[in-house]
């Protein structure tokens, strides 16, 4: 049986999780209808990513005799100044997660939750990945500029570095 502090940690993560999930559709969306279809691509197949790791956490508070509850969410921001404030975005929006993994990981400690703890780990492992597209994007992008050329170049190579990113043993 899952200790409650711990489901209650877990269900804050599925929360978290559906929230990036939606995030990234919403800059998809954007993205897609600003003429990147690279970049609408890319964060499409996020998006999908997220929704993973928020059923991912269902499954497990479900099958340790917890109930995983489906949150309601708000609508996210629907316009974007740019790529650049789109990825922006979704660095802060990785660093804050994976504040959020560690804040589960700490009550699962405290709770003496090991097998919790161990599930865990995967999230912990995957945050380095995506903090780290995360960044080499946005550096990708400083060293671009913003000029109509560079975008459509950068929207045009963003699939092959997620794709290179995944060789490298990323999800
Ligand atoms: Fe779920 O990994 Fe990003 O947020």
């Amino acid at each position: 049986m899952l200790n409650k502090k711990v489901e209650k940690a877990l269900n804050d993560q599925i929360r978290t999780e559906a929230e990036s999930s939606q995030t990234y559709l919403a800059m998809a969306s954007w993205a897609d209808a600003a003429g990147f279809p690279g970049t609408a691509g890319f964060l499409f197949a996020h998006s999908d990513e997220e929704r993973m790791h928020m059923l991912k956490l269902i499954k497990f508070v479900n099958d340790r005799g917890g109930q995983a509850i489906i949150p309601a969410l708000s609508q996210p921001a629907k316009d974007y100044k740019s790529l650049q404030n789109v990825f922006r975005l979704l660095n802060e929006h990785e660093e804050r997660v994976t504040a959020e993994i560690h804040k589960v990981v700490d009550t699962c400690l405290r709770e003496k939750d090991y097998t919790t703890h161990n599930f865990m780990q995967w999230y912990v492992a995957e945050q380095i990945e995506e903090e780290s597209l995360a960044r080499t994007i946005l550096d990708k992008l400083k060293l671009l500029g913003t000029d109509n050329g560079a975008m459509y170049l950068f929207d045009r190579d963003l699939p092959g570095l997620r794709a290179s990113q995944a060789d490298g043993g990323g999800e």
